[in-house]
């Protein structure tokens, strides 16, 4: 039997509830990020300031120039998560299948839900009522039998729209699809097909699995499946990691906090380098204390804009050490996560998406 799977994304998430916030910013540019005279970028704007040119990732000072009125704003993490919360959580109402992708963003999985006669497209569009009523912002959804095709549909009618592939309609609509418009193909990767003279889905559909794996290594299985509109990854609900971190017990209690700010600086770049791995991008950063005693408390801190930068990472652990008792307690295990992760679309953009952890 065919899956019913849903794609849901909010749209212009970071820029839309700032509209809602502040009603002077409706039907204006607003740019979310950095400010144009500083070395910020944007992290998304609204659909007035995509006119302009401007997108997610582009250096602050860039739109500056392409929209000289447009309105910067200061990112406020703590208001997009609330949102985000308020949407997940309509999201269970509808199935326990849920895979979250990031804050504004999640797959459904509605294959064995009877409510609405079963009806995937009018379960989305409920959905997409309900988070509006809620928060007061728009969401598009794509509605398919799986993640890529429902991924993929979801931007076809954005914004507060949706897009349904049905079943034996997927490799049509694959085929006239630009390569530039496939999940997991980056610019990279796009630049590369089109010098193939690969530029639509059914460019891609003619080279056979063994020129592809040749040209594209173990991405070429992937791309001659989605080439026909083919994907069999399970919507899984536990598999997205909300938080990543890494922690060590000590053989002997630790007391020099000098010793103790090293082990966490190495505990953090560790986690770093699995959150590069994972392209994704995290707002908050917590420690872990165990007392030789085994009382154990954490300290964290929330950004505005995500962390990914080891010197302010070392500086903020170094300031939530101060709020423990290290000073005055020995210590047998550290820790250090990220959490409040959300994919990091300036390094999808610029290499290669691995669809294959
Ligand atoms: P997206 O869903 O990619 O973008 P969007 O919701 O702003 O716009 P669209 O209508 O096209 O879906 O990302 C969701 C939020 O994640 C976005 O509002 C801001 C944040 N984000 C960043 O901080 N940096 C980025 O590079 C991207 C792409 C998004
Ligand atoms: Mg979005």
């Amino acid at each position: 039997m065919d899956r019913k799977i849903i794609h849901i994304d909010m749209d212009a998430f970071f820029a839309a509830v700032e509209q809602r916030d502040n009603p002077q910013l409706k039907g204006r540019p607003v740019i979310v990020g950095g400010q144009p005279d500083s070395r910020g970028v944007v992290a998304t704007c609204s659909y007035e300031a995509r006119q302009f040119g401007i997108h997610s990732a582009m250096p602050s000072s860039r739109a500056g120039q392409l929209c000289p009125h447009g309105i910067f704003v200061k990112p406020r993490f703590s208001a997009y998560q609330e949102a985000s919360k308020e949407i997940h959580q309509i999201f269970r109402q509808y199935t326990d299948l849920v895979e979250p992708l990031s804050l504004d963003e999640a797959y459904l999985d509605v294959t064995g839900v009877s409510y609405l006669q079963g009806s995937a497209m009018l379960i989305a569009k409920e959905i997409r009522e309900k988070i509006f009523s809620v928060t007061k912002l728009t969401a598009s959804a794509g509605i398919s039998y799986n993640k890529f095709l429902a991924k993929v549909a979801s931007d076809m009618n954005k914004p507060d729209g949706q897009f349904v592939v049905k079943p034996g309609e997927g490799e049509t609509f694959v085929g006239a699809l630009k390569i530039g418009k496939f999940y997991g193909v980056g610019k990279v990767t796009e630049a590369k097909m089109n010098s193939l003279g690969i530029n639509t889905g059914a460019d891609l559909k003619k080279l056979s699995k063994e020129k592809l794996n040749h040209i594209f290594g173990k991405a070429g299985n992937y791309y001659y499946s989605i080439a026909r509109g083919i994907d069999h990854r399970p919507v899984s609900s536990s598999r997205v990691r909300k938080s990543l971190g890494a922690e060590s017990t000590f053989q002997q209690d630790i007391k020099d906090v000098k010793e103790m700010q090293a082990y966490l600086q190495s505990l953090s770049s560790k986690v770093l380098e699995q959150l590069k791995k994972k392209q994704m991008v995290a707002y908050t950063l917590t420690i872990k204390v165990k007392y030789a005693d085994f009382n154990q408390i954490t300290r964290s801190k929330t950004f505005d804009e995500p962390v990914d930068d080891s010197v302010l990472l070392y500086s903020v652990i170094k300031d939530l050490l101060d709020k423990t008792e290290v000073l005055t307690r020995s210590v047998r295990l550290l820790g250090v996560s990220l959490s409040n992760l959300t994919k990091d679309n300036v390094r999808q953009h610029s290499t290669q998406l691995d669809l294959f952890d």
